[in-house]
């Protein structure tokens, strides 16, 4: 900090730098100088000025001579890394995992041994087609990548929110990212789905049928990293001491259920708050509502694996839960955000070769090749081979190795011995006791380029998906399916689309056939073996089905105006309070209203900055004058128009009524509409939030 010399332009530059601290009443006041630890260069020398480069007087050239200026810059220009090819937006938080029981007849794996284990992870969620900076609500898959720091080294669970891939051979994911991501001609659309290129690929690509069927599901569109499930999507195997082998794959829970929003409501929610699900993971840490989600098993021998429908090496299938069951061995809680988004988010280092003894890889071919590509994408990101230097990717466990040197070294092995064996007794050696046993899998076979035949049924597990469905979800595939293809260019992209989906489910093929304007239905494409219809429908896919049982963890706002009934106002945020979910205040102005009996109620949003689109639920607490302004303003009638057609519970009194009817509801509509006036209404206004959205409304509203 530049202090006072006397010259005009110090004064100038350093107006403005009064350093603030907050005191224990909340009051900000002036730190003191000499309390102020002195600015410094990154090689530590102190600086007199960081406000003027150094030049030839005041309105000479800048001299080559200032170091301090030289650096500050240099450093600038090099703060980007490049961001990573898929998965490029994401948010990170620390937490544990603790361990439920042993699991030691199953794995060997030290962190399954002890029950009530803690051992420190590391989530990383993020969207996988848009760049860094894009928007949280895009239709996309979530990746949801686990890293637990066991005593055995790191183990990550590099998963995804949906259980299968577009995709059958790690060989095609080049071709498959490219052609999600913008089209390189014209370097859009930015974190959509919505265009030419993927359909068109993927109408090529009958292998992703079943994923489309997810990502055409409100899976894509989660509300909140807090609700949605995780998958490590391939079959792995635990090993067990006696070298048995179980195969596994692994499901993360949320404690709070699974919630979604419609997709009217997603392109909103991009618009009014693009930081959408990362604000929402942050207000929970830090408001000390850890989220939470148990990892289920899903264990199964090699007998099953040989009489199952389909092969369990196939990434584009599933085993349903109906057929073999999950069963919860620990949990993992999200307590503590980074203490810098750099350090740790952007440079944490997933990799699904990161497994731990007692843990082992399948032959699933797409499994195989990421174990290839996430150490080279590392190399790339961070720069040096020495990426496991950096704390996030350290390992929290002791670990001994010669590997030294190379770009930023910051431990290099200690003594003269750098290799072994040696003679001097010096640094680790490997242990057969110990150390990692690959199961020994018996292989043989010619060296070919062959997709099994086992592989080759891409459409009954599709039609599983969607008959699982409630009929308000298949609603939302039927639409989000006519949606994207209407947004493709070329015809016959959509009725190749069309021919699938046929394969599918007739009534799926044809709704959207009708709803894209094809009158002539296309034959259903060829299938490589016949579809089947006689998969039963699993109940586990539904997430309308697997909703939470409490509102827990869920926002409602409440738009209020002056003359508010502030004693209406408490009891509704208590009742909010006691059932675990949050109350947020929307007002004209962001300071907030005086209410009728002249008291003072705080908002967090003014109106036009806190559409209904970020709530859960909503509550209307007008006084007749204020909801007669409210009804001129059309951000106050979107608020209640939205949420209407997004099916949302709302509360009002009595003087909210104009607004709703100026927004053209009748507030005797439905019975999600819920008036107030009675208090004894706020615990039916709760239970009734519960269900989160009144889903019968819908096709009222025709969205
Ligand atoms: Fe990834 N994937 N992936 N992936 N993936 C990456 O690694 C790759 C796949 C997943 O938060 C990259 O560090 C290949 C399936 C997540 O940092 C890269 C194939 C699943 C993340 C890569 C797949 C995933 C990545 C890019 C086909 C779900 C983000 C940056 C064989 C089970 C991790 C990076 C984070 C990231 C390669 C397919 C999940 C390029 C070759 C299937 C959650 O290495």
């Amino acid at each position: 900090m530049a202090k006072n010399s006397g010259r005009l332009s110090d004064k100038l530059a350093t107006i403005h730098d009064q350093r603030l601290e907050r005191g224990q009443g909340g009051e900000l006041h002036q730190i003191a100088e000499g309390d102020t630890p002195i600015l410094t260069t990154a090689q530590g020398g102190p600086v007199s000025d960081d406000q003027n480069s150094l030049k030839i007087g005041a309105r000479g050239p800048t001299v080559l001579e200032d170091f301090h200026f030289r650096e500050k810059i240099f450093h600038f220009d090099h703060e980007r890394i490049p961001e990573r090819v898929v998965h490029a937006r994401g948010y990170g938080a620390h937490g544990f995992f603790e361990t439920y029981e042993s699991l030691a007849a199953y794995t060997r794996a030290d962190i399954f041994q002890r029950p009530g284990e803690k051992t420190p992870a590391f989530v990383r969620f993020s969207t996988v087609a848009g760049s860094k900076g894009s928007f949280d609500l895009a239709r996309d898959v979530r990746g949801f990548a686990v890293k637990l720091y066991t005593k055995e080294g790191n183990w990550d669970i590099v998963g995804n929110n949906i259980p299968v891939f577009f995709i059958q051979d790690a060989i095609k994911f080049p071709d498959m990212v490219h052609a999600v991501k913008e089209e390189p001609d014209r370097a859009f659309p930015q974190a959509q789905s919505a265009h030419d290129n993927f359909w068109d690929f993927i109408s090529l690509t009958p292998e992703s049928m079943h994923m489309i069927m997810w990502i055409m599901s409100d899976r894509a569109i989660p509300r909140s990293f807090r609700f949605m499930q995780g998958f490590g999507v391939h079959t792995f195997r635990l090993v067990n001491a006696k070298s048995e082998s179980t195969f596994v794959k692994f499901i993360w829970k949320p404690k709070l259920g699974m919630q979604s929003v419609v997709w009217n409501e997603a392109v909103k929610i991009n618009g009014a708050d693009p930081d959408f699900h990362r604000r929402d993971l942050w207000d929970a840490i830090q408001s000390g509502d850890f989220p939470e989600w148990e990892l289920n098993l899903q264990l199964f021998d090699q007998e099953f694996a040989d009489s199952f429908d389909f092969d369990v090496l196939d990434p584009t299938k599933i085993i349903p839960e109906e057929v073999v069951e999950p069963i919860p061995v620990g949990r993992l809680v999200l307590d503590r955000m980074p203490d810098n988004f750099f350090a740790e988010t952007e440079q944490v280092a997933f990799m699904t070769q990161n497994v731990p003894p007692g843990i082992d890889f399948s032959n699933d071919p797409l499994l195989q090749g990421r174990n290839f590509s996430y150490l080279d994408t590392q190399l790339k990101r961070l720069g040096s081979p020495n990426f496991t230097h950096i704390p996030i990717n350290a390992p929290k466990c002791p670990f001994h190795h010669f590997q030294q040197d190379g770009h930023m070294a910051m431990r290099n092995p200690v003594g003269r011995a750098n290799y072994q064996p040696n003679s001097w007794g010096e640094g680790p050696r490997e242990s057969p006791q110990k150390g990692f046993p690959t199961f020994a899998n018996p292989e043989e076979g010619h060296k070919a380029r062959l997709r099994p035949e086992s592989f080759a049924d891409h459409y009954s597990q599709a039609r599983q998906f969607f008959i699982s469905q409630t009929a308000t979800e298949q609603r939302h595939i039927v639409m989000a399916l006519t949606f994207e293809l209407s947004k493709c260019e070329n015809p016959v992209i959509r009725e190749r689309m069309v021919s699938h989906l046929l394969n599918i489910d007739e009534t799926l093929g044809s709704a959207v056939a009708d709803k894209l304007g094809i009158t002539k239905l296309p034959k259903p494409a060829e299938a490589a073996v016949p579809p089947r219809d006689d998969l039963a429908a699993s109940p586990a896919l539904s997430i309308i089905e697997n909703g939470p049982e409490s509102f827990a963890g869920r926002k409602v706002g409440v738009l209020v105006s002056p003359g508010a009934d502030a004693a209406l106002l408490k009891k509704l945020r208590s009742a909010i309070e006691k059932e675990g979910a949050v109350m947020e205040v929307i007002a004209p102005k962001v300071r907030g209203v005086e209410a009728a009996d002249g008291s003072w109620i705080e908002a967090k949003h003014m109106i036009d900055g806190g559409p209904s689109v970020l709530f859960d639920a909503v509550a209307l607490i007008l006084s007749e004058e204020g909801a007669e302004r409210l009804t001129g303003e059309a951000a106050a009638r979107d608020f209640v128009a939205d949420a209407f057609a997004h099916c949302k519970f709302i509360g009002f009194c009595a003087g909210a009524i104009p607004v709703l009817q100026k927004a053209g509801i009748d507030p005797d509509a439905d019975e999600g509409l819920i008036s107030l006036d009675d208090p004894q209404m706020i615990a039916t206004f709760i239970e009734s939030c519960r269900r989160l959205r009144l889903w019968s409304r819908e096709m009222a509203v025709k969205l």
